[in-house]
């Protein structure tokens, strides 16, 4: 499946208001999201898992490939597309080992230096960040604002993806350092009407 990395949703249940998720992805999908990673904290193995399986069904139905944050064994187990970790996850190389070659997998990186690292072993693709000051991760380092990403995006060849704090205000920024695309949880998921929201960030992202 071919990756488009340039609307990357990223799922937080909490921020919900009660709304479904599944309902939520969905309309994130009709408004025209590219990719979908279900990144949940406080949740059971066991409903992560058949979290997971709906959601891969559901990004398939719209041909968005589906991601699976931190967890190697239910990215797996669930034949996700691919596998997010971060700094503090299983490392690269036992990641990449464990979930083969045909797979995605995806590196959290906030400096050059981690994202050197994670081109030479084995990420198919990079998260850098936080960009902006976030809301959505209690323990995100301090952002590194636009002029490290677009360092970050200089320093290797794979494809860079920016998160943290990214939104309508700041996506003419976040452009402007050559990124292929933008992670967002808030500003998609904390939207009145995720797929209108979706609608403006994808209109943007693709404007001259
Ligand atoms: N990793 C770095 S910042 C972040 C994650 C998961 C949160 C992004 O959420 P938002 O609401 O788009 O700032
Ligand atoms: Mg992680």
């Amino acid at each position: 499946m071919p990756v488009d990395y340039s609307l990357y949703l990223v799922t937080d249940r909490g921020i919900l208001k009660g709304k479904d998720l599944l309902e939520a992805v969905e309309e994130a999908l009709r408004g025209g999201v590219t990719l979908v990673q279900l990144r949940e904290k406080d949740i059971s193995s066991l409903d992560f898992y058949n979290t997971a399986l709906k959601m891969k069904r559901l990004a398939h139905r719209y041909g968005v490939p589906f991601i699976v944050n931190d967890r190697l064994d239910i990215a797996l187990a669930a034949d996700a597309d691919g596998l997010h970790i971060g700094q503090g996850d299983l490392p690269l190389e036992a990641a990449r080992r464990l979930l083969g070659k045909g797979k995605i997998l995806g590196y959290s990186v906030s400096s050059v230096e981690e994202a050197v690292y994670g081109e030479k072993n084995g990420a198919d693709y990079l998260g850098a960040g936080p960009v902006y000051p976030t809301g959505s991760k209690p323990d995100a380092a301090s952002p590194i604002g636009p002029g490290a990403l677009r360092s970050i995006r200089e320093s290797v060849s794979l494809p860079v993806v920016g998160i943290g704090g990214i939104g309508i205000s700041n996506i003419e920024e976040i452009k402007s350092t050559g990124i292929d695309g933008i992670a967002l949880i808030s500003a998609i998921l904390g939207s009145r009407d995720i797929k209108e929201a979706s609608e403006n960030l994808v209109r943007l992202w693709r404007k001259e």
